[in-house]
């Protein structure tokens, strides 16, 4: 089985890679390390890795013609709605239009492909109030990131239905765990507080703590993937969550617990763009057989376990 991973340098890539090459797959990673490290890939000397960005065509229609890939998991982005804000134009560059040009160089050249993965976002659901939100919830994107994230979720949707293209969406929720690049203002919540516990720093918390989140393990997040990739038959949307609504008071309550730990929090304003509630209805990615394996204690466990 051969599979391309864009973005397998990355937090939720890197995970994805090791997992599919323990399960014997040929993986090549393609990552500019903008966001990724390399210290993230366990498995060098097993995968085929190219230090390029998504934008950069000439490359990645080379490597989409030789490859004969059996799989394509389209991870790499802009990753962060704070950071899509400051930088909409680069966003829309990756984020959408590197999408739309692999999409349609794969049509143009008919490269066989047995299923496309694109990794949308809960972004796309927005501020609606109406929770949970299920793939056929209103859409109301809030940012550039979001607004990126939906159009290529729709560009895979149409190349599927036009052009018979195999392709699929993830809308992930938030995702944590351990390789989640703390040192960015724009890096997971989860991995900002962790970093703070672990160096008993201030915690910078955005609003008053009552705005929620449906938080999902990696580990978890992978196994649905490969899942979605290898069982779903049509060009649909899933929701990768946990199904949980959890305030951020809440996971630090939790969090505290388990470290043994006080967080120190600094107040300050709402961040712009953000989302009051998130949770996700997740009754398909359940259909399809998929059931989370860690309840938010447990991964919270695990992920201070591996610092
Ligand atoms: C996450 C994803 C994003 C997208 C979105 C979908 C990350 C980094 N971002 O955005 O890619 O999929 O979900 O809805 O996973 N916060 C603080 N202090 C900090 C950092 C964050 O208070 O130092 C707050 C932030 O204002 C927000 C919450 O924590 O209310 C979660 O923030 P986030 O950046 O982890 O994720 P989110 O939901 O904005």
């Amino acid at each position: 089985m051969k599979v391309l991973i864009t973005g397998g340098a990355g937090f939720i890539g890197s995970h994805l890679a090791h997992s599919l090459v323990k399960r014997g797959a040929e993986v090549t990673i393609v990552d500019d390390l903008s966001m990724g490290r390399l210290s993230n890939i366990a498995d060098m000397a097993q995968v085929t890795f190219y230090q390029r960005s998504v934008c950069d065509y000439e490359f990645m229609h080379g490597l989409l013609k030789r490859g004969k890939f059996d799989y394509i998991y389209f991870l790499a982005a802009i990753a962060s709605v704070a950071d899509s804000i400051k930088r909409p134009w680069e966003t829309h560059q990756v984020n959408s239009e590197a999408i739309l040009n692999s999409l349609e160089f794969i049509r143009r050249e008919h490269i066989k492909v047995k299923r496309i993965l694109f990794s949308s976002s809960a972004a796309v659901y927005g501020d609606d109030l109406q929770v949970p939100k299920g793939e056929g919830s209103a859409i109301r994107p809030l940012s550039p990131y979001a607004i990126d994230k939906f159009l290529a979720d729709r560009y895979m949707a149409a190349y599927g239905k036009l052009y018979h293209l195999p392709t699929v969406c993830v809308r992930f929720f938030n995702v944590y765990g351990p390789k989640q690049n703390p040192q960015s203002p724009y890096s997971g919540v989860l991995s900002i507080i962790t970093n703070c516990l672990v160096k008993g720093r201030q915690f910078k918390l955005y609003g008053d703590g009552t705005q929620t989140r449906d938080f999902i393990f990696v580990e978890d997040v992978v196994r649905a993937m490969i899942m979605i990739v290898e069982k779903s038959t049509a060009s649909t949307v899933f929701n990768v969550a946990n199904g949980q609504e959890n305030s951020l008071a809440e996971v630090i309550q939790v969090y505290e617990k388990i470290a043994r730990r006080t967080l120190k929090i600094d107040y300050l304003a709402p961040r712009a763009g953000d989302i009051k509630r998130s949770v996700a209805d997740v009754s398909r990615l359940n259909d399809l057989g998929f059931k989370s394996r860690w309840t938010l204690a447990a991964g919270l466990e695990a992920y201070w376990n591996s610092v």
